[in-house]
């Protein structure tokens, strides 16, 4: 590889070219790398667990093309208040008896408010008190609101790039591409482990995917999460009627997060209910080795434990265990 030191001058920045010479390998070279990659750092058969709640639906100010949650499309999403405190941490609960370790609280907000922020501390602490990892995402945060929900003891905050910066303002024109950078690095200075990926199938370039995933690589450290999510086309949403993503080409990204984040769990995120069983395993083998349990993911349909039960069986995958810390 061309690299270079980062500014840690402890690890290799990616250049572009290397990462699309990877990705561009034959399959079979990608995902036996891919593969060889994945063991020297994770159990090859564990999987991660995580459990979504959206603990404040809908009528969001943001324009974000893909979602159903943005005021702006007519989605037909009825808009909800935030969540009490009690109802998050019963429904926490019965995450944590259905196998999920870590409880992801999802907002539709552009950021929080001063006023939101003691709600968002409590539910944090509470779902902490349950032995469950936490990780919230709300938007944008300042400096002092991410020392905040550090101090409440959030272990991660997620917050996507989704794509690369190029095609970002075709994505989303109410903020930058800039901002998610700022936030991910307040998050990080507080802390707190990042969580942050993006979106497949929004009409944007293979070169646009290898790129996204260069600029996760290439963060001062790279993220502890990296969700790939497989766009749900959303009826009323601007990409409502955006082309699906060719499988291989979405096993091809998985292989190459993995080859450029060889520590990072990488999450085979939204869109699972329109994958088959084959195309998961694809992707497991190619190095994913964390999902979202569960029926719902925030507003969208997801597999369910009983089809996951029986994916896992099938396979011979087996749910990832805690780290001692927790
Ligand atoms: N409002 C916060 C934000 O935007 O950071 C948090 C919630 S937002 C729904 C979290 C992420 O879910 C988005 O960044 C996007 O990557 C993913 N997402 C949203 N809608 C999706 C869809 N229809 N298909 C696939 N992924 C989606
Ligand atoms: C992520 O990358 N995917 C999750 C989580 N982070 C917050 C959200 C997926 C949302 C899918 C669409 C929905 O449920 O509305
Ligand atoms: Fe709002 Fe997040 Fe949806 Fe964008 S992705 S519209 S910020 S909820």
């Amino acid at each position: 590889m061309n690299a270079k030191l980062n500014r840690h001058g402890n690890e290799q920045l990616v250049a572009l070219e290397d990462a699309k010479n990877i990705y561009d390998l034959p399959f079979n070279d990608l995902l036996f790398r891919a593969q060889q990659v994945h063991r020297t750092q994770f159990h090859p058969n564990s999987i991660q667990m995580s459990r979504l709640l959206s603990i404040k639906t809908g009528g969001c100010a943001e324009d974000c093309g893909y979602c159903s949650q943005s005021a702006r499309y007519p989605t037909g999403l009825k808009a909800s208040k935030l969540m009490e405190v009690e109802r998050v941490l019963t429904e926490a609960k019965k995450a944590r008896v259905g196998g999920a370790t870590r409880y992801c609280m999802g907002a539709a907000w552009r950021n929080p408010k001063d006023r939101d922020m003691e709600a968002l501390v409590a539910m944090i602490e509470g779902v902490r008190a349950l032995g469950m990892e936490t990780c919230m995402t709300a938007g944008m945060l300042t400096p002092e609101q991410s020392a905040r929900l550090a101090e409440a003891g959030l272990d991660y905050y997620n917050h996507n790039i989704d794509t690369s910066e190029r095609y970002y303002s075709e994505i989303i024109t109410t903020r930058s591409f800039a901002d998610r950078l700022q936030t991910l690095a307040n998050v990080r200075d507080a802390g707190i482990k990042v969580c942050a990926g993006g979106i497949l199938g929004m009409g944007e370039t293979t070169d646009d995917r290898i790129s996204m995933l260069v600029t996760l690589a290439n963060l001062p450290t790279p993220p502890e999460s990296v969700p790939i999510n497989m766009l749900i086309p959303i009826p009323g949403s601007k990409l409502a009627d955006a082309d699906p993503v060719d499988p291989i080409d979405f096993v091809r990204t998985i292989a190459l997060a993995r080859i450029l984040m060889p520590r990072s769990h990488v999450r085979l995120s939204a869109g699972r209910t329109d994958m088959s069983d084959e195309m998961q395993a694809l992707c497991f083998f190619a190095g994913a080795n964390s999902i979202f349990v569960g029926d719902t993911l925030l507003t969208a349909d997801n597999p369910g434990e009983d089809h996951d039960a029986a994916l896992f069986r099938r396979l011979g995958l087996k749910p990832m265990a805690l780290e001692p810390a927790h």
